[in-house]
């Protein structure tokens, strides 16, 4: 077992959405009843991103709602953290409510935003969640020792690039925080990693996928790894991916906004084990690959 590209990749592009955009890229996705939906990153003409829904009967082939859920403008009290766009986002199911960490970008250098909803078409904005710079944030789907538990990457230093861990009595206040994870020196994740999708709980503890960078010449590659955590005290690294999972290779891959990118904000674990990856290429795309829970686990011992 490996890694496999779907065949008819790219799943979407800008000629799928419904309205004018430069791209679509950085998708979330979950499951509700037996349908998938992808909770995607648009950047609009003026450059700045929204987030747009997508949905689909058979997670292959999706439609493109005709204007996007959260923009900018709707913030309000918050616009000066998210004047410059909405990013990235990483959905959450805990306790039959949808917690959306994004990146709200600004003159503030990007930081966590959240947002709560029941039906992704009203949403109650709790504004940032960290200081600046932080991003690449999500939730864990279910309290661990009494707390609510999130990873971040805090960045003030451009040269900064490691996972920290940290937990919430209430999903508001966050304290606890502890270091996690960094890129191994001298390796494709030297440069910076972060965390890419949702953290997903299996029999060996919460396997995570993360993104790791390296600079060659003066541009960034991007690539996908998967980590281990513990079960009951998640800021414990059980074991992770020796190589990248998946890396730039195909020309949706190679050549767009930024070259040379995978990345992820999502992924669905079905219930026979197989787990959906999506994710984009070049910063202007989705894209799918499809690989089983077990194969992941077996690269994190
Ligand atoms: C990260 C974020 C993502 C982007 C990725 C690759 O730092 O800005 O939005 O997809 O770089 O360019």
């Amino acid at each position: 077992m490996s890694v496999l590209r779907y065949e008819n990749n790219p799943v979407l592009t800008s000629k799928n959405v419904p309205f004018r955009v430069n791209s679509i890229f950085n998708a979330s996705a979950f499951k509700i009843k037996d349908h998938y939906f992808l909770l995607c990153r648009v950047e609009m003409p003026d450059g700045r991103s929204s987030l747009v829904l997508a949905r689909s009967a058979d997670g292959l082939s999706f439609q493109v709602y005709d204007k996007p859920c959260l923009t900018p403008d709707m913030h309000e009290q918050f616009y000066d953290y998210v004047e410059w766009g909405v990013e990235d986002p990483r959905v959450t199911l805990i306790d039959g409510r949808y917690y959306i960490l994004y990146t709200g970008y600004s003159k503030h250098t990007p930081l966590v935003m959240m947002a709560e909803t029941s039906d992704f078409e009203t949403f109650h904005l709790h504004g940032p969640i960290t200081e600046p710079s932080n991003k690449d944030a999500a939730l864990f789907p279910e309290k661990i020792n009494g707390f609510y538990w999130k990873i971040d990457r805090p960045s003030v230093k451009e040269s900064r690039g490691e996972m920290w861990i940290n937990k919430s009595p209430d999903l508001i206040h966050w304290g606890g925080h502890r270091f996690l994870m960094s890129g191994r020196e001298g390796t494709w994740e030297e440069a910076k990693i972060g965390l890419s999708s949702q953290p997903v709980k299996t029999a060996k503890g919460w396997l995570l996928l993360y993104h790791g960078v390296r600079i060659l010449g003066h541009a960034p590659i991007y690539k996908l790894g998967v980590m281990l955590l513990d079960a009951n005290e998640p800021w414990r690294v059980l074991g992770r991916s020796a190589h990248p999972i998946l890396a730039p290779e195909t020309s949706y891959e190679r050549i767009g906004d930024v070259n040379n990118v995978v990345f992820s904000t999502g992924w669905i674990v079905e219930p026979d084990g197989e787990v959906k990856i999506y994710y984009s290429g070049a910063d202007v795309n989705v894209c799918l690959a499809t690989t089983t829970l077990d194969y992941l686990l077996s690269l994190c011992e």
